[in-house]
């Protein structure tokens, strides 16, 4: 028990939460909002670097009203997008959100998102945590 009070003090135990989190996020980003659009899209690269599968359950940010995860899938001939009530990701497993495939899906932005802007997120997971993130606009016309 000496041990980790001393530990403490040295400030070498981490919060719970950061302990706990078990993915890593990276290459997050959005697409520059379409003149006239409400709603955007945001992608990003997530690894589960844990020994169990974890699920992502949700997701938000103060940018837009509604925040949901959605993938695209063919249905008969034509490409749709679906809500996806949780992705799961196995252990060592990496998803990358990209345009066409899973997407975090934004109704409502409350302003257009131009090349350069930044937006904060959080990532709800089934675990109970909550990884934020923060995702960069880019040009729609790279
Ligand atoms: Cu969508």
């Amino acid at each position: 028990m000496k041990i980790w009070k001393y530990l403490a003090l040295l400030g070498f135990i981490v919060p719970a939460q950061l302990l706990a989190a078990q993915v890593e996020i990276h290459n997050p980003w959005l697409k520059e909002t379409i003149p006239g659009s409400e709603n955007g899209a945001a992608y990003l690269t997530i690894t589960n670097v844990g020994l169990e599968p974890v699920a992502i359950v949700g997701a938000s940010t103060h940018a837009a009203r509604l925040t949901e995860i959605h993938q695209h899938r063919m249905a008969d001939g034509m490409m749709v997008m679906e809500r996806l009530p949780q992705l799961t990701l196995q252990a060592d497993e990496t998803v990358v959100f990209q345009p066409g495939g899973y997407h975090l899906m934004l109704f409502g932005i409350n302003r257009p998102f131009k090349p350069g802007d930044t937006v904060e997120f959080i990532l709800q997971f089934n675990d109970g945590n909550e990884v934020p993130f923060t995702a960069e606009v880019r040009s729609i016309h790279e």
